[in-house]
């Protein structure tokens, strides 16, 4: 199929807002996308610009096979290879990535630090037992200090973790102990969270680490860092002062969007400002001055991972995800959208000129030319809550007549913190993810599939998060999501519990109904793919799955990814042991033997490695049979057999 033939959105409401934009002559991403074919050296990692001599492109032969001295000669100025072009680039995908999660892991620090010695007003420790048992584990004293003071030094602790030079990362010892060893073994260990990024970028640098093998085990160091790092300290510490996420119902889609009330729209990543937001809107002074404007309320949205943030504890509605930001300003109703960091597109402001809409930046480290900023100031966070929430009510006069809120919103329950995972399962006084284990022993749940990740401008907005999931889930594989990717499932309306009736298999139908839960779960934002590592990890401690995370009968996927913190996510659930299978496009295959290492050697040395597959339903069957063959090597797969039987068997009776 070409690119333009190609639909730009399986959802109804992003397409109407995308004939909209087109008759107010408002420029999207999806009319970008079109106009700019990618630059095909670049996309396959096979372009340099690490140096003032380049950039040098080392491109495949095309429609022929090259020769050994072809190959040869394939080389930049400086004489790196085509394989150390790749995995350079690879690996500077990773520090992107894992940079972008913990300097999000490390604002969480601070602000946890500020608010347990009290110099952070409006913030305070939420979740009590969580931070005790955080203590516990880092070997913090109790006794009779007080929360303040535990939280204090646990704050102290988290924030040295960026900054260690040497020994390992606290959290590694979540891990299975076996992936530990292993990780020891193959020198991957991560020292200090910010050490192993700078190291990225220092070997990548012109004319140092010139083998891509040991380039790219860098990778797999930096990429842990995140993981078992960077995103987990954002975690645990925004749920110890946040509250650790409960199952919530809320609604998905533009249609959250209200013709009669001030709409504010957070957008970004870090629940900073955002929490302090949602308590300033339910205000009632604002609420008044926002009825004095003519609106009869103030309603709040969120879109990618800060929405994530603020449905998993408060219910916020999502208004939908990467590729929607800019649609929700076509709808003419959006009186203003705070932004912090990450996955905000800098044309914002200017599509903003043709609606009323403010934009509004709040972080210091993400400023847009165009935008109006309001710096967020965690000593005094209510007051830059409110002065933004006012912005948008004295806006809320101005929205002219030229407004469409899409009908579309779905219902959704999410909140499925790890935590919540355990106790559903379990029940309030055995909590445990036995009983997970147990129906994936039984043959009715075949396995777990983690889907995460982004949009991609390059293919159908949504289209292959939900064919994917449908397909996994209608094979009995319960789905677990986060980012961008649980949206679209969400707007699909795989997210409440009576989808499992329609789209599941009998096993995990059964087995979704004697809880009450959905056959997809929200688990929150990118930084929380950490709590997928936890689930994993709680499957292999709670017994009879192996002693590995590469021993379960489990695979990952980003069927939409586009950003480099995909690329990291990615690369950590590799080294964690999984298989894990991207979309849309594969940044290495300009390099046949980096391409290689990544897809095969990895997995003799992880037992989890990468595959690229840019067909959801394909994809879905490649984790499928990584799933059973997972099953096989457990002496589970007779078990499945018998379920099937029982099936074709009452079929047959019927
Ligand atoms: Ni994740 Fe969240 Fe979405 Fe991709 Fe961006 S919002 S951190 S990077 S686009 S899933």
């Amino acid at each position: 199929m070409t690119e333009e033939k190609k639909k730009k959105s399986v959802d109804l409401a992003s397409m109407a807002l995308i004939d909209k934009a087109s008759s107010d002559q408002v420029n999207l991403v999806f009319d970008r996308a079109e106009e700019m074919k990618p630059c095909p050296i670049g996309l396959v990692g096979s372009c340099c610009s690490n140096c003032g001599m380049g950039p040098c492109r080392v491109p495949l032969p095309r429609g022929k096979e090259e020769t050994p001295e072809e190959k040869r000669k394939r080389r930049g100025i400086c004489g790196a290879t085509a394989e150390t072009i790749a995995a350079r680039n690879f690996a500077r995908k990773i520090a992107g990535g894992a940079a972008a999660h913990s300097d999000h892991g490390r604002a969480v620090a601070e602000l946890f630090l500020a608010a347990a010695k009290g110099e952070a007003p409006g913030y305070e420790i939420r979740d009590e037992q969580k931070l005790l048992q955080l203590a516990l584990e880092w070997g913090v004293e109790i006794g009779n200090r007080s929360n303040s003071e535990i939280a204090t030094q646990i704050g102290e602790k988290a924030l040295g973790e960026f900054g260690r030079q040497e020994g390992e990362l606290l959290f590694l010892r979540r891990a299975p102990l076996k992936r530990q060893e292993l990780w020891r073994k193959l020198g991957v260990a991560p020292r200090g969270i910010d050490r192993e990024i700078v190291e990225i970028m220092h070997r990548t640098h012109a004319g140092v680490d010139q083998d891509y093998r040991n380039l790219l085990q860098q990778g797999s160091r930096a990429a842990l860092a995140d993981g078992w790092g960077g995103s987990m300290i954002a975690t645990e510490l925004q749920d110890i002062l946040f509250g650790t996420p409960a199952p919530v119902l809320s609604q998905v889609n533009l249609g959250v969007l209200k013709e009669d009330e001030v709409n504010i729209i957070i957008h970004g990543h870090e629940p900073l400002l955002s929490e302090m937001i949602v308590a300033t809107a339910q205000d009632p002074q604002m609420v008044e001055l926002a009825k004095a404007k003519g609106a009869s309320g103030i309603n709040l949205a969120g879109i990618c991972c800060t929405a994530n943030e603020i449905l998993m504890r408060h219910g916020v509605p999502l208004a939908g995800n990467f590729l929607q930001q800019e649609l929700a300003l076509v709808t003419g109703a959006v009186d203003a959208m705070v932004v912090d960091v990450q996955c905000i597109m800098e044309s914002l402001p200017d599509i903003a000129q043709c609606y009323h809409t403010k934009i509004i930046t709040t972080s210091p480290k993400d400023k847009i030319g165009g935008a109006m900023h309001i710096e967020f100031n965690e000593r005094n966070a209510i007051l830059s809550a409110k002065e933004i929430v006012k912005v948008a009510i004295e806006n809320f006069p101005k929205r002219g007549s030229n407004i469409s809120i899409p009908k579309e919103k779905t219902d959704l329950i999410a909140g499925f913190s790890h935590e919540t995972i355990n106790y559903l399962l379990g029940g309030l006084f055995r909590a445990s993810y036995r009983p997970l284990n147990d129906n994936i022993i039984n043959g009715r749940i075949r396995g777990v599939a983690g889907v995460v990740g982004c949009n991609n401008a390059r293919t159908t907005h949504n289209e292959g998060h939900i064919a994917m999931v449908k397909e996994l889930i209608k094979n009995d594989v319960l789905v677990i999501q986060t980012g961008c990717s649980a949206m679209a499932s969400a707007t699909a309306g795989l997210m409440v519990p009576e989808a499992a009736a329609e789209y599941a298999g009998e096993g995990l139908a059964s087995v979704c109904e004697a809880v009450g839960i959905p056959p997809v779960l929200h688990l929150g934002s990118c930084v929380d793919n950490s709590r997928i590592l936890m689930a994993a990890t709680a499957m292999v401690k709670d017994g009879g799955l192996g002693d590995d995370i590469s021993d379960l009968p489990v695979a990952g996927a980003a069927p939409e990814w586009m950003s480099e913190k995909a690329i990291s996510i990615g690369q950590y659930f590799v080294a964690s042991g999984v298989f894990t299978i991207f979309g849309v496009n594969w940044p290495t295959t300009g390099s046949t033997e980096v391409t290689q290492f990544l897809f095969k050697d990895f997995e003799e040395m992880y037992g989890g490695m990468w595959a690229f597959e840019p067909d959801p339903l394909l994809a879905a069957k490649l984790m499928i049979e990584h799933i059973d063959k997972k099953r096989k090597a457990l002496g589970i797969d007779k078990a499945r057999e018998r379920v099937l039987y029982d099936m074709t068997m009452r079929r047959e009776l019927e």
